[in-house]
């Protein structure tokens, strides 16, 4: 058996796709969740100086998009062909662009213009994306794609906290139900749902 670590933040956020999908292979590993006070004597050993990292018997793994679509292929959680892993991939980045553009408002330090965009986009361009990814999710049954469960849903239902607490919408998923059903597919999983009953409880 491999020696196992993922190091992360004591938060789900970019980190918890990783900790889902060892969970999910059966995987035993150490989940070091280092608090920010102990981060920088660790900053210089990470491939980019940041986490989430994923290390096997000494060798690192970084990016947590990569390391998802890492173990997804692990545990058979891939397309079956190139098409689909294509069509998992692109709307991924599809919910990534979603987050991504929500996290550069919530990075903004300008106070006044970080509320002037977060209002714009909150009138003008989220519900547009959303909407576009909820009519994603119902076409593939409450997956990402491909009609079935693959990594990218353990990517959504990792990030998904954090992803409601980046567009400031805590009632996302009444809004769309849709993306409850990705969630409530991969925590309904037995390992998962093992997982998660000993996981430390976090908000994002
Ligand atoms: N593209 C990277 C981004 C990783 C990232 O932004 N990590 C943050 C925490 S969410 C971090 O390590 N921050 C500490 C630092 O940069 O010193 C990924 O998806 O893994």
């Amino acid at each position: 058996m491999p020696k196992v670590v993922f190091y992360y933040f004591p938060v789900k956020a970019l980190g918890e796709s990783g900790r889902l999908l060892l969970a999910y292979g059966g995987q035993e590993f150490e989940d070091r969740r280092i608090p920010d006070e102990e981060w920088p004597a660790f900053k210089p050993s990470m491939p980019f100086g940041q986490m989430p990292v994923l290390e096997i018997d000494g060798k690192k793994y970084a990016q947590s998009v990569a390391i998802s679509r890492y173990l997804g292929r692990k545990y058979g959680l891939n397309g079956k062909d190139i098409e689909e892993d294509f069509e998992i991939d692109q709307n991924l980045e599809f919910l990534l662009d979603i987050r991504g553009t929500a996290s550069v408002v919530h990075h903004e330090a300008d106070e006044v213009v970080k509320e002037k965009k977060h209002e714009d986009y909150s009138k003008n361009l989220y519900p547009g994306m959303l909407s576009k990814l909820d009519e994603i999710i119902k076409k593939n049954n409450g997956h990402i794609a491909a009609g079935k469960l693959t990594w990218a849903d353990f990517v959504f239902a990792g990030t998904f906290d954090y992803l409601k607490w980046m567009l400031r919408i805590p009632d996302l998923e009444k809004k769309y139900p849709s993306f409850q059903q990705v969630v409530d597919n991969v925590y309904s999983i037995p390992k998962i749902a093992a997982y998660k009953e000993k996981a430390p409880k976090t908000d994002i």
